[in-house]
This record gives structure tokens, sequence and C-alpha cells, in this order.
């Protein structure tokens, strides 16, 4: 007999997500990912002026809002295509680069290494599953107060130029409205050796220890596998360090042939007002409307879709659609590209360190037009999008966001088909009804920013069970 599990929470994530599977046979044979919080963020910047955008929408959330602070600066100033003098541009990979630092680390060590390790007998690793934990870990785990240092000094680092974190407030369209001094760049490159040491002798080789007792999960929460990523951090010759493109399963190259007027954000199972278009509207067209309760609509997450396909985003798509990670794509491969491309990331920091002249980063020269725009960029958890017009009265008249767990956890579409991470989670083995490990291992593998549920009920919709993991 089929049952349905709902975790509730999925802690150790990013916002408010509930995940429901229906199990069959010890086999996930369906899911719904839910995404269970309007934000509207959208709607708040309609009739406001353009420089609010990117610190508004940095509220979007604690982990990735230099992603949105960039995407926002980005999407302003490809109104008038402008291009930011070379410190600006500097000192945003700089701050976005940490920013990515401290993202992965935090995903590793503090939102998924207990689903592999078991934590100290005490809060916050307790009260947790217990099922397939293996042993000869322990080492991992003892690393857990070091990675919160890391992660402090990620989060140090990029305010030196960010002013805070999170949420910085120096981003402006122009530039970087931050000072540059010699002990700015002296604090900041300490900060970086250090991260360098700590990524390269610690979070890389414990994610490679996980790996090698949990080899089992490369195999496991594949999904669609056609893969997308924006591109991002920026080159002094117009080019990016992590390029964009989309990679679709079986084939074996990678095509740029796309842009954003090939994305349409579907609706049919979303608590929006239907699209006239049924399989939705281009994000530059797109209307944030609510409609809740719907018909068969069971989140307030659009469905994006390229060419009326799902995608999965992430540090795992830049990596492969780079060639930088020769790896499949499952679990494992989701922590291993994420730990690898942290170094990538550290390593191009000093480069760019390194290439601050004193010359300002804000140019007092820019002017906001008055029109479209938009702002293609990558956040850790993958491709982010920023749209935005600007009225003839200076006002921002309509602005869009794609984030990346949009794709990663979007809902079934207008063609019946299912979103990344649902698609990853059908067909799973389940051990133990009653503590759905692989569920929650994929689930974190996509390092979704949402805060999630799993219940556990009877296909009548009765609820059994409440399963809690463990909070940190
Ligand atoms: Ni809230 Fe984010 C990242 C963005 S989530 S963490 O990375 O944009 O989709």
């Amino acid at each position: 007999m089929a049952t349905i599990k709902i975790i509730d929470p999925i802690t150790r994530i990013e916002g408010h997500m509930k995940v429901e599977v229906e199990i069959e046979n010890g086999t996930v044979m369906d899911a719904k990912v839910s995404g269970t919080l309007f934000r509207g963020f959208e709607n708040l910047l309609k009739g406001r002026v353009p420089e609010d955008a990117p610190l508004i929408t940095q509220r979007i959330c604690g982990v990735c809002p230099i992603s949105h602070g960039q995407a926002s600066v980005m999407a302003l100033e490809n109104v008038t295509d402008w291009v930011p003098t070379s410190n600006g541009r500097l000192l945003r990979n700089l701050v976005l680069g940490a920013n990515f630092i401290q993202s992965h680390i935090l995903h590793f060590y503090v939102l998924s290494v207990v689903d592999f390790v078991a934590g100290p007998a005490t809060s916050p690793w307790k009260i947790s599953w217990n099922a397939d934990m293996r042993p000869g870990l322990t080492s991992v785990m003892n690393h857990f107060t070091e990675a919160l240092t890391a992660r402090r000094r990620a989060h140090e680092m990029a305010a030196i130029f960010g002013a805070k974190l999170p949420h910085a407030a120096t981003y402006a369209p122009g530039g970087l409205t931050a000072g540059i001094t010699p002990q700015k760049i002296a604090d900041f490159k300490a900060h970086l050796l250090y991260m360098r040491d700590f990524i390269e002798n610690m979070y890389i080789s414990d994610v490679y220890q996980i790996d090698r007792v949990y080899s089992d999960y490369r195999h496991i929460g594949a999904g669609p596998e056609n893969l997308l990523a924006y591109g991002v951090f920026q080159e002094e010759d117009g080019g990016v360090l992590f390029d964009g493109g989309m990679l679709n399963k079986g084939d074996s190259r990678v095509s740029d042939a796309f842009s954003s007027a090939d994305i349409a954000e579907g609706v049919a199972h979303s608590w929006y007002a239907d699209a006239s278009e049924p399989a939705g509207l281009s994000p530059a067209q797109g209307v944030t409307e609510p409609e809740y309760p719907k018909q068969d609509a069971y989140t307030w997450l659009k469905a994006p879709r390229l060419f009326d396909k799902p995608y999965e985003v992430g540090p795992l798509a830049r990596m492969i659609i780079n060639g930088a990670y020769n790896g499949g794509v499952s679990v494992m491969d989701r922590h291993l590209a994420r730990a690898n491309e942290a170094l990538i990331v550290c390593n191009a920091m000093r480069r760019w360190l390194d290439a601050i002249d004193d010359s300002p980063a804000y140019s007092e020269a820019y002017n906001q037009g008055v029109g479209s725009g938009e702002g293609l960029t990558e956040a850790p958890r993958g491709a982010l999008g920023h749209w935005a017009d600007i009225g003839e009265d200076g006002k921002i008249s309509n602005y869009q966001i794609i984030t990346p767990t949009c794709w990663n956890a979007s809902p079934m579409d207008h063609n019946g088909v299912k979103g990344p991470l649902e698609q990853a989670l059908i067909g799973t083995t389940v051990t133990d009804e009653n503590q759905p490990v692989e569920v929650l291992r994929i689930v974190h593998s996509f390092d979704p920013c949402l805060a999630c549920a799993v219940h556990v009920m009877h296909t009548d919709g009765d609820e059994v069970a409440v399963i809690h993991t463990g909070a940190v």
C-alpha cells in the first residue's frame, strides 16, 4: 500500500518548503515540492526609485543577498548598457565571491553533514534520525566549529567592501560605493589566505571523505539532468569566470543559444492567476498576481522552463558546463562540485584583489536611464535573473525575479512535467519509511532556499506521523 510522507519541517534549509512523497513498496512513486510562503518582493518594488532595488531585493534572503544586489545593479545598468568601472567590477566580484564561499561552507558543515555523520547526543544535533549513519567520519564532524569560524571570516571579508553583511550597503547602479584603502586590501588578503587553506585542506577533503563512505549517493537523486547556468563574475575582457550555457541530458556539447526570451514561467500548478499563455510569460513580461486557493495548485513557486523544459541550476551545473567537474548528476556530485567551486572562486578572488588600482569604484557619471533591463548572474544556488522596467517618471514600473530555487524546486508545469527536485526524488528507494533519510539527503543536495516540511500520511490523506529532523 502506498503511503504519503511529509517531513515537517525539513530543517537545515533556508525559507519555507514542504516536500510530500508517495512511497509504494519502498520506492518513491510521486513527489510534490511546495513553497509555502508568498513573498511578492516584485510588487514591493513598483513605484519606487530604481536605487532602492539593490537594497530591497537583498532582503529576499540573508544567505545569498549579494547575488540579488548584483543581479539588481546589472538589471538597472543594462537599461543603458552601462559598464561598471574596473574597480567597481573587481570589488563586486570580491564581495560576491566571499558570499559564495560562506554559503558553500554553511551548506556543507551546518546544513548537510548531519545527514551523513551522527552528531553529539545533545542539542542542536538531537533530535535527529539515526537511519543509515555510517561510521568512520567523526573527524568531519570535529571540524564543525572551525567551519563556523571560516563562515564568520567569509562574512567579515565581504563586509570589508560591502560595509556590512548580510545585506551589503554599498550596492548601487554605477559601481560599488565603498572606499579602497591599503588596510582594507591587506585585511581582505589575510582572510583570503586563511580561506584558501580551509577550503583546500579541510572542506574539500571532508567532502571527499563523505563521498568515499557514501559512494552509492553518486547514483541517487539525478533529476532531469538538464543543466543551466547564466554565468557569473565579470572579467576585464568582458567575459566571465564561469560561463553560462545549457547542457541537455544526453548531449555532449554545451550550448549558449538561448536568451531570457526563451524562458517562460508557468503557473498551472502555482497559486497565481493563470497567464494568457498556458506555458506562462517570459520574465520580462512577467506578472505576479497571487490567487489562493486555486484548483490543482500546490506551491507559491512558479515553474520556470527554458524551451519548455525543466533545468537544474547550481554549482554542479556551473562546474559541468564549464568543464571544471567531470562527474555525473547526483546527491554526492552536487556536494563535490560545490566544494571544488569554492576553491576556484577563492583563487580567482586573489587575482581580482591584486588587480585593484587607486581609481574610484563608483562612477558619479552614472545616470539611470528609462526603459527595460535584465541582470542575469549566478547565486550560490544557481542561475539568478532580475528584470526591471523603469517608467518615464523614473520609477520602477515592473520588476521580476527568478531565483535558482525556483528552477530547482519548481512544480509540475502545464505539460504535466515535474520540476528537477521532484524528478530527483521519484524512483528513489527508501529503506526505512519512518526515517526517509534518502529523501532528506536528496532535498539538501540542492541546497534549497526554503524551509521544508515532510509528514507521514496514508494516501487517503490521514496523517499518521510527523517526523522532526534535527534542527540546527
Ligand atoms: Ni536564499 Fe539564493 C541563492 C538566490 S535561493 S539563498 O543562492 O537567489 O534560490
